[in-house]
């Protein structure tokens, strides 16, 4: 066998978990800075218990090490041993001084991992990007996130090749040096482990924007990127501001060095990067123009933005103790950020969309092969494990600690996790335990949530006491075994919830003995298998409204009828539970289209809608959002033989009927109103006259075609701004319009330079459902654009394939997954994290229909049998086929 030492390495393991035999004190680094090569020199300081006896090990991977020396003195060969990605030197003592100097090759680095090249050789720029695992690419180093060190970091280059040079900390001086070269120094006076450390190097430009903390520390705010974007970044700066404004008010929070980088580079593996002083982000998620950006990718800036900031304390003042509580920072930075962008948009529309996207992108995982807890238990491959559940579960089970708490108990035991642990390496229990001590209560029960894999099915049942005017709600719990855990247990369950009368009146509470208080929502909590909950003084048969809010990430069963729903689709005054109840409304009439029997939801769903539609009082955006049924990816999730042809058939159908029952006449008049107020105005109500304007045009288009089609190519042609562009571009391709052939041209050539909105190309045509689609995709990748090198544009044109558009890449006679394989192992070769990303795509397999499922198979094993896989695509493609 060929296969690589590390593949073969038994996975890490939670249990396993040793504090560190050796600490670094101060890291010193110098580089000198190149594009082909890039030599780096580190002093570390070493600590260790004098009475442990583990030799010194540091981590280092694909480092050509040049010297080595210990205490000043240089090592013989013998004194120490590098193999398998080790360095173990002999001698080391408490208080030793370490320095080694190593090559790197930058330019050929194209993992995107440790020190690499964004863009050309000529024109191009030098950053690093470390989490998890990357410093070890860059220097030999105890490479964990508990060992925190103080660093300075000096850089010399070249002046004209890399007139700007920085890292994190604050600047320590700078000057001249021989032969056109100069330098820079960052000292860093927070200890930080080694994966929030960065470097940028090359020919920026910046932004820049004074700013003064809540406690008195004069900031330069700073956005740097390369000359032809940097007048994009006005947005990310104004947004910067509002975040930072924002956690000073809500948690007090205020930022700690004299200076904040962040960066733009158009080649990154991720969203964006918290490094700390030096964030660095992916250019799609900090460049917003509004000739080239949606409505949607505004909303992105700001959010990621946001969250990159929030992780100065969640994340760096205070850290992870192991990558097992990858989910301690970034499940409650996703939650920060989800509050602070209810705060500074629409708050229901914010839940809906986050929702969505759990149900869309992590149930699947935790209903598969791919299953694992919030904190897993073992993993092989770290960057595998940047996953929905780590973020979004992670994130659903911070906003049940927080509901549980109330904001000022959150805020007091925020207060008390943060400067407890602040400068530390932290665990999930030290978050319980502040949050709970701070408040005078036991959150233990819910490190259960982080230990189970698994979406928890919550089945409720109500029976009216007519003659004792009560009413028993029963909830039980049960949640389905996993690939990685057979036995499951209850979990806490907060079930936020309110009762309706049959008018859609809010009946007043009353429970047990607190007959006083007469709130008309409550939240009752399921610990065990099944509970029943008694309402009292309850005047008729009630219709619960439950999971307000989706107050827990659970799957909720309740054997509601359509009138039912329908009745909270007209009246919950919660725009999320009222978009909840028109979503399972809509479930419910798929069933009946899918067994042959339309019949009273179908009826229910397109009454109420149709009804909601007229009357004109629902806020625009939220009705755009009424107006779409559940993605094709949430209902496959229902079912056991899946076969994606057939459920965007009887989507598109259903979609059809609505658009009949509102009238291709009613709906062109809404179009032409919506359309003369068009405008590129970014506030919230351009945005939703936007929103449900494309929702109506789509609509239209499903029964309408000739009326539909000029509309759009008149809207694609006098479109003020990218979200009307892109939206009438892909009304003209999804319709196969006669119009659709020259809009494509024109907008490939309109934005022939500009990355981003060239991505939205590849990816709307990407989009286009049905069986032809591969076969444009295969055309799409001869276009000179196209190339596997670039993480975004791989998304855009593979990405948007595979995850977005099911009836294409499901295609019934398996070539959408031949496709994939062959691409999967090209793409591994460049970027292994990009590779294992993408194969995710296979998750799920087992539930297709036997033709479908039979194919996929093969090709998955296929890929599995290959030598020379990376660590990572291994590791997904074995989880998959588990
Ligand atoms: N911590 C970042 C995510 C991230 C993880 C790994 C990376 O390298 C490949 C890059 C970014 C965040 O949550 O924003
Ligand atoms: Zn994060």
């Amino acid at each position: 066998m060929n296969a690589r030492p590390e593949q073969l390495a038994a996975p890490t393991r939670l249990d396993a978990y040793r504090a560190p035999a050796w600490r670094v004190e101060t890291v010193e680094l110098a580089f000198d800075l190149a594009i082909d090569t890039t030599e780096v020199t580190a002093r570390l300081r070493l600590r260790c218990d004098p009475t442990q006896t583990q030799p010194l090990r540091l981590d280092g991977e694909n480092l050509e090490l040049l010297s080595i020396a210990l205490d000043g003195t240089a090592l013989a060969a013998d004194a120490y041993r590098y193999a398998n990605n080790v360095l173990e030197i002999d001698g080391a003592r408490d208080g030793s001084v370490l320095e080694t100097r190593v090559r790197l090759r930058p330019a050929a680095n194209t993992a995107l991992e440790g020190l690499y090249l964004s863009g050309s050789a000529e024109a191009g720029f030098l950053l690093t990007q470390c989490e998890a695992e990357g410093f070890r690419h860059i220097t030999f180093f105890p490479d964990r996130p508990d060992v925190q060190a103080l660093y300075t970091v000096t850089l010399r280059a070249d002046r004209d090749r890399f007139p700007v040079l920085l890292a994190g900390g604050n600047p320590d001086g700078a000057g001249e040096l021989d032969d056109g070269r100069h330098w820079a120094r960052f000292v860093d006076p927070h200890p930080k482990p080694g994966y929030l450390f960065a470097v940028v190097a090359g020919r920026l430009q910046s932004i820049e924007r004074d700013y003064l903390t809540a406690d008195g520390r004069a900031v330069t705010l700073k956005i740097w990127a390369e000359a032809d974007v940097i007048d994009r970044c006005d947005y990310a700066m104004d947004a910067l501001e509002r975040a930072m404004r924002w956690d000073e008010r809500t948690y007090g929070r205020n930022y700690d060095l004299d200076v904040f980088h962040v960066v733009a580079t158009h080649d990154f593996n991720m969203g964006a990067m918290e490094n700390k002083g030096l964030n660095i982000f992916n250019a799609k998620y900090l460049l917003a123009d509004p000739g080239s950006s949606t409505d949607d990718e505004y909303r992105h800036v700001e959010s990621v933005i946001a969250h990159e900031y929030f992780h100065n304390w969640s994340g760096n003042r205070v850290t992870c103790r192991d990558w097992f509580q990858l989910s301690l920072k970034e499940g409650l930075t996703v939650f920060r950020e989800q509050s602070f962008s209810a705060d500074m948009n629409s708050a229901p529309l914010k839940r809906i969309e986050d929702v969505s996207l759990l149900r869309r992108a992590q149930f699947p995982e935790d209903a598969g092969p791919l299953a694992h807890p919030v904190r897993p238990a073992q993993y092989s491959e770290i960057n595998n494990f940047y996953t929905a559940t780590v973020y979004e579960k992670g994130a659903e089970l911070v906003r049940m600690l927080a509901g549980r708490l109330g904001r000022e108990g959150f805020r007091r035991g925020m207060d008390l996790y943060f400067a407890r642990n602040d400068g530390k390496a932290a665990t999930l229990e030290d978050f319980l335990a502040a949050l709970g001590e701070a408040n005078h209560t036991d959150l233990g029960p819910y490190l259960a949530w982080y230990a189970q894999a698994g979406t928890p099915r919550l089945q409720a049942r109500g029976e009216y006491d007519e003659a004792r005017r009560s009413y028993a709600l029963t909830l039980r719990q049960h949640t389905p075994a996993t690939a990685s855990q057979a036995q499951t247990h209850p979990l806490p369950i907060p079930v936020k919830l309110a009762l309706f009368d049959r008018d859609g009146r809010m009946m007043p509470l009353h429970m047990d003995a607190q007959t006083s208080k007469a709130a008309t929502e409550t939240v009752v909590v399921l610990d065990t298998d099944e509970s029943t909950f008694v309402f009292h003084d309850v005047p008729s048969a009630p219709v619960p409204s439950l999971l307000r809010g989706f107050s827990a990430p659970v799957i909720l069963e309740c054997d509601y009828d359509a009138a039912e729903l329908a009745l909270l689709l007209r009246h919950d005054p919660d725009g999320f539970n009222r978009w909840e109840a028109g979503q399972q409304l809509a479930t419910l009439a798929y069933a009946e289209l899918r067994d042959g029997a339309p019949g009273h939801a179908l009826d229910a769903w397109l009454g109420a809608l149709s009804d909601l539609f007229a009357r004109g009082e629902v806020e625009q955006a939220l009705l755009a959002n009424l107006l779409t049924p559940p993605t094709e990816v949430e209902w496959a999730e229902r079912e056991a033989r899946v076969d994606p042809a057939r459920i965007h058939a009887l989507r598109q159908q259903l979609q059809r009927q609505l658009a009949e029952r509102i009238g291709a006449e009613a709906l062109q008049q809404r179009y032409r109103t919506l359309a003369g107020e068009a405008s590129a105005a970014l506030d919230a109500a351009s945005q939703a006259q936007r929103r449900l304007k494309q929702r109506v045009l789509e609509l239209l288009c499903l029964i309408a075609p000739d009326v539909a089609q000029p509309l759009a190519a008149a809207q694609y042609d006098s479109a003020p701004g990218m979200t009307d562009r892109l939206g009438a571009l892909a009304v003209l391709l999804r319709s196969d319009a006669p119009q659709a052939a020259a809009a494509r041209a024109h907008y490939r050539q309109r934005h022939a330079d500009n990355a981003l909105a060239l991505d939205k190309w590849f990816t709307v045509q990407a989009q286009v459902p049905g069986e032809a689609a591969l076969d444009r995709v295969l055309m799409l990748e001869r276009d000179p654009a196209f190339t596997l090198k670039n993480p975004n544009r791989v998304q855009s044109l593979l990405g948007a394939f595979v995850r977005a558009n099911p009836s294409g890449f499901h295609r019934a006679d398996g070539a959408g997954y031949r496709f994939l394989a062959e691409r999967l192992v090209q793409l591994d070769a460049l970027n292994p994290q990009v590779a294992a990303r993408l194969a995710t795509a296979f998750n799920g397999w087992q539930r297709l229909e036997p033709g479908r499922r039979q194919a996929a198979r093969a090709v998955i094993e296929d890929v599995a049998d290959r030598d020379g896989l990376s660590r990572n695509l291994r590791e997904i493609v074995a989880n998959v086929l588990k």
